[in-house]
């Protein structure tokens, strides 16, 4: 028989980190430990993240998740959460996604946004959200539940720091004045044949509105979004599994592409 475990914050992000470095699934932690409610589990989100860069990881930015109705369906989750990305996340355009590092990936696009000011909560706009934006970029999302076929309650995913594992931000850099996001095209390709569809409207009607969400929701815990930093604003359809061997493609409008190759 196994020893029960004996919950608390520091325990859960060891767990979910120990997941996630032997690739080895589980189940939901809100099955065994009831005390995981919303607030407990951005706190292990926060621990997990601090035990990351004692290991050497630095942030570089937040991501959004759930914040399409598609995700929220699939996921049968209503709400959108928050989630913090380090360097460990960040893939280089052109470097092949590892999936022997990975439990069972799937990607998805997303418009992504590079900060030029500072943005704290509360009371962020998505007019004042855009303002402090320096450019807008595609971006693909690689996510990769530590629970085994990403069935989880809200504090589960949110304490697994919102399944992240990898991000490519694509290098064109396109300033925020000269579009209309809400209207932004993107086409989602598997081996170059077109999969899904979405516009920029599908991330809370509109990714400054998901950035605006972000910088308010962060200040309930006393963070902000800060100048240089990279802001994923939420997958705009639904993530797609991704298998040795295949291309993942976003095209975008006016952001151009980025693709993500698979080893
Ligand atoms: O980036 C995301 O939308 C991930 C949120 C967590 C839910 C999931 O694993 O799909
Ligand atoms: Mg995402």
């Amino acid at each position: 028989m196994t020893e029960a475990t004996n919950w608390d914050i520091d325990t859960a992000a060891d767990v979910l980190l120990a997941a996630e470095a032997r690739r080895q699934d589980r189940g939901p932690i809100t099955d065994e430990w009831a005390g995981l409610d919303l607030g407990t589990a951005y706190r292990v989100q926060r621990r997990l993240v601090e035990k990351k860069i004692a290991a050497g990881e630095s942030i570089v930015g937040v991501k959004l998740g759930l914040t399409s109705r598609a995700k929220q369906e699939r996921m049968g989750i209503d709400s959108p959460l928050t989630a913090v990305l380090t360097d460990g996340y960040a893939l280089e355009a052109d470097v092949p996604l590892q999936l022997d590092q990975l439990i069972h990936p799937r990607v998805e696009p997303e418009i992504v946004f590079v900060m030029r000011k500072r943005l704290e909560g509360p009371g962020v706009t998505a007019a004042t959200a855009l303002n402090a934006v320096e450019s807008v970029h595609a971006g693909l999302e690689v996510i990769d539940s530590r629970y085994i076929d990403f069935k989880f309650t809200l504090p589960d995913v949110v304490a697994d720091n919102a399944s992240s594992a990898r991000f490519v931000v694509g290098g064109k850099a396109v300033s925020p004045k000269n579009l209309d996001l809400a209207l932004e095209a993107c086409a989602l390709s598997v081996n170059g044949a077109v999969v899904d569809t979405a516009t920029g409207a599908a991330v809370q009607g509109h990714p400054a509105e998901a950035l605006a969400m972000a910088a308010n929701d962060l200040a309930r815990r006393g963070e902000a979004i800060e100048a240089g930093q990279v802001v994923l604003t939420g997958g705009l359809t639904d993530a797609v599994f991704i298998h040795a061997g295949e291309q993942i493609g976003a095209e975008f409008s006016n952001l151009g592409s980025v693709f993500l190759t698979a080893t």
